[in-house]
């Protein structure tokens, strides 16, 4: 039997009958059209005539290319790839894409934004989706989540509430984008269960550099289920290889105009380069008999277990390595569905789960206009499909037989699986209970884990989740919500409800009583999540002019790009710069087309001794200001040392003709001339390889 994947490619291959180059244009009936540019009329300035078939047709069609997007998730980017197990997971479950390391099962994955419209901006401060679809021979398995591990809500019958609060105010449809503004956080004062993810929201994980370095979370507690029925609590994390890194809030802003697709092109672009993103998926497995065992509710989505607590066992990887080739018919198209399971996986009673259990079938209903959606490349499974399931909208299937249980004319086709080890069976939880309309007690603990979540955060965290508090709750208009949510900041962290208060105009508040909690959880910060330090992928831009060493520039670049940086030459003007030798240098982009937020470092190379050649640019002496705000690598060599000096940067100590290579708070500069050290290179490198740098004073200039 052909593997999962040669199935999928298979299934593919079968989904593109359309060659536009196999001959000229038809009609939807295969009718060769002459001519496409003028509709038929009578005479040349005569009206149009009902009878062209052609124009009727092509306007119908367009009128109809939209369908409704996402009520939340609108706006995504999608990629395939394939999983892959390190070692059999039988011990815990018998999930068959999880037990042979030779099998690789192919994946579909949709990253998303949740607020905004399809057309909104990528670099928005909001939750990203990781959803993620396995095509496993034993159907398909859709793992759901998210870039954080908490929700704002523990019961679904809240995510109507929930998402209208955040959403575009109903009156005027603003803000777009963006949760900055009074009914989320008028809702956020009110229900404090959404404090641990508005804590998440507020951090720099809520504008990450790149859908490739984010981590992923399934969010609930699920069960794993061994072949002899016994279940194990696990929840699923999704770890980048290149480590988790996030934007700065100004930079996001700015990005948000600059390039609006800044994610989802990046994703793009790298796969394209064969740059193929990876993540480790990673478990926490929690035995049945512990389930009470923790200070919170296994079953509660606005709780983490800390990883310190229960380690994250790592079980396989991920690599996306096919852009679709179709944005509509792929990403658009892809249905989740958190009921997609396969045998080995199942359920929890956590309320927001169960809800989500409905939600997604439903959506789907609505969005792809009927109940045969999965018959679509995208979603069909590349195990054999056989229901009873007959007819409706976009029926594209020819079945046979018939299409009832029990049958005897169609030789009791499709039988059921029985005894059948590839069949789905629920695990035997014993429930039993009154119906009622209650939160569970084990539930209303809403501040503990925000604090850990603070008391977990690096200074510079925190310096940008108060920055992060002051800009929402300073655009919210009502005064009362701003107190109000201060006070539940007060529970969380008297010093977090103190910075908050100063900076948005309201009291800060005297009679809380903050959580005693004072556990942390360091893997909650982002200086634990890294990773190897590569610079592979990374974006560095080099500010070249008449008059640069480019020798200096070659050199330099050919030591980022043996490391994977992807290096590009930014002049005033598009075409070539004349350097200091007389040779002409070619320029990869035209500073007025780029920005500094484009980028993840900057290389000012030098020219002949004296001005650096490239300070008579505005352009380029904004570059290096924005990227010395923005905490980024910045690397200058000889006379490029002065465009930095020209900043004035306080108390950061650069290279004098006394010294050759300095290196201080990410700038690395070296005012020897000619050929850049081995030194400067390694330093450069290494700065890059930090991400950011965030203990920067502020410049003079
Ligand atoms: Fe949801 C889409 C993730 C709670 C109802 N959700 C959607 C997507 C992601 C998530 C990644 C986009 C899938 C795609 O790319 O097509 N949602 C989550 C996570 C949640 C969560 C991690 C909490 C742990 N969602 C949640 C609840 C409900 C929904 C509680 C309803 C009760 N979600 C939906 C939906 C969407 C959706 C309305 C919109 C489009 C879609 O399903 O396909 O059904």
């Amino acid at each position: 039997m052909s593997s999962p994947m040669d199935r999928k490619q298979e299934q593919r291959e079968a989904a593109h009958p359309v060659d536009p180059a196999s001959g000229p244009l038809t009609t939807d009936q295969g009718v060769a059209v002459d001519h496409t540019d003028d509709s038929l009329t009578v005479g040349e300035r005569g009206p149009t005539l009902m009878e062209d078939f052609h124009f009727r047709e092509k306007l119908t069609h367009f009128d109809h290319e939209r369908i409704p997007e996402r009520v939340v998730h609108a706006r995504g980017a999608g990629a395939y790839g394939y999983f892959e197990p390190y070692e059999s997971c039988a011990e815990f479950t018998r999930a068959a894409f999880l037990q042979d390391p030779s099998v690789r099962t192919p994946v579909f994955v949709r990253f998303s934004t949740v607020q905004g419209p399809r057309g909104s901006a990528d670099t928005v401060r909001d939750v990203r989706g990781f959803a993620t679809k396995f095509y496993t021979s034993e159907g398909n398995y859709d793992l759901v989540g998210n870039n954080f591990p908490v929700f704002f809500i523990q019961d679904g019958i809240k995510f109507p509430d929930f998402v209208h609060a955040v959403k575009p105010e109903p009156h005027n449809d603003i803000p777009t984008g963006a949760s900055a503004h009074d009914t989320l956080w008028d809702f956020v004062s009110l229900q404090p269960e959404t404090l641990h993810a508005i804590m998440w929201l507020m951090s720099d994980r809520a504008i990450p550099r790149s859908y490739r370095m984010m981590q992923g979370f399934g969010v609930h507690t699920f069960r794993f289920v061994t072949a002899d029925g016994r279940g194990t609590f696990v929840k699923f994390h999704w770890k980048p290889k290149l480590g988790t890194h996030s934007l700065v809030w100004d930079e996001a802003q700015e990005c948000q105009g600059r390039d609006p697709d800044f994610n989802r092109r990046d994703l793009w672009d790298a796969i394209e380069a064969g740059e193929f993103p990876e993540w480790e998926l990673g478990v926490q497995l929690v035995p049945e008999e512990d389930e009470f065992a923790f200070d919170f509710d296994l079953l509660d989505p606005t709780k983490i277990i800390p990883e310190e607590q229960v380690p994250v066992r790592p079980i396989g990887r991920m690599v996306l390595d096919r852009n679709p080739e179709n944005f509509f018919a792929e990403t658009e198209q892809v249905a989740f569905h958190t009921a997609n399971v396969v045998p080995g996986i199942d359920f929890t009673n956590d309320p927001l789960l169960q809800a989500r259990n409905f939600s997604y079938l439903d959506t789907q209903l609505i969005r792809l206009g009927g109940p045969n959606f999965s018959q679509l490349p995208v979603n069909r499974p590349v195990a054999p499909v056989r229901t009873n399931h007959r007819d409706g909208y976009h029926q594209s299937a020819i079945h046979r037989g018939t299409n009832y249980f029990p049958n005897s004319l169609g030789g009791g086709c499709p039988a059921h699986a029985g005894v059948d080890p590839h069949a789905y069976t629920h695990l035997a939880e014993r429930v039993d209970g009154a119906k009622i309309r209650r939160r569970s007690e084990s539930f209303k603990d809403h501040h503990s884990q925000p604090a850990m979540f603070w008391n977990s955060m690096a200074p510079w965290e925190k310096q940008h989740i108060v920055a992060a508090f002051r800009f929402e709750l300073g655009k919210v208009g009502a005064l009362s919500v701003r107190a109000r949510t201060v006070e539940q900041l007060a529970k969380v962290d008297p010093e977090l409800a103190a910075e908050v208060a100063k900076g948005i105009g309201v009291p800060v508040p005297s009679d809380a009583e903050p959580v005693a909690y004072k556990l942390t959880s360091p893997a909650l910060s982002l200086e634990a999540q890294r990773g190897p330090g590569s610079i592979r992928t990374r974006q560095i831009a080099v500010l070249v002019a008449d008059g640069v060493d480019a020798d200096q520039v070659t050199g330099v670049r050919e030591a980022l790009a043996a490391e994977g940086a992807i290096v590009e030459a930014l002049a005033a003007q598009d075409g070539t710069v004349r350097g200091a030798d007389g040779a002409e240098y070619t320029v990869d982009r035209a500073l007025p087309t780029v920005a500094s937020v484009l980028y993840d470092a900057v290389l000012l190379p030098g020219g002949p001794v004296g001005t650096p050649p490239q300070s008579t640019d505005p352009d380029a002496m904004r570059f290096v200001r924005d990227a010395y705000r923005h905490g980024k690598p910045i690397g200058a060599l000889g006379s490029g040392v002065g465009l930095v000096a020209a900043l004035r940067p306080e108390g950061v100590r650069l290279s004098s003709e006394f010294h050759h290579v300095v290196v201080d708070r990410g700038v690395v500069t070296d005012t020897a001339q000619g050929t850049a050290s081995e030194e400067f290179t390694r330093e450069f490198v290494s700065a890059i390889a930090a991400h950011r740098h965030w203990d920067r004073p502020p410049t003079r200039c």
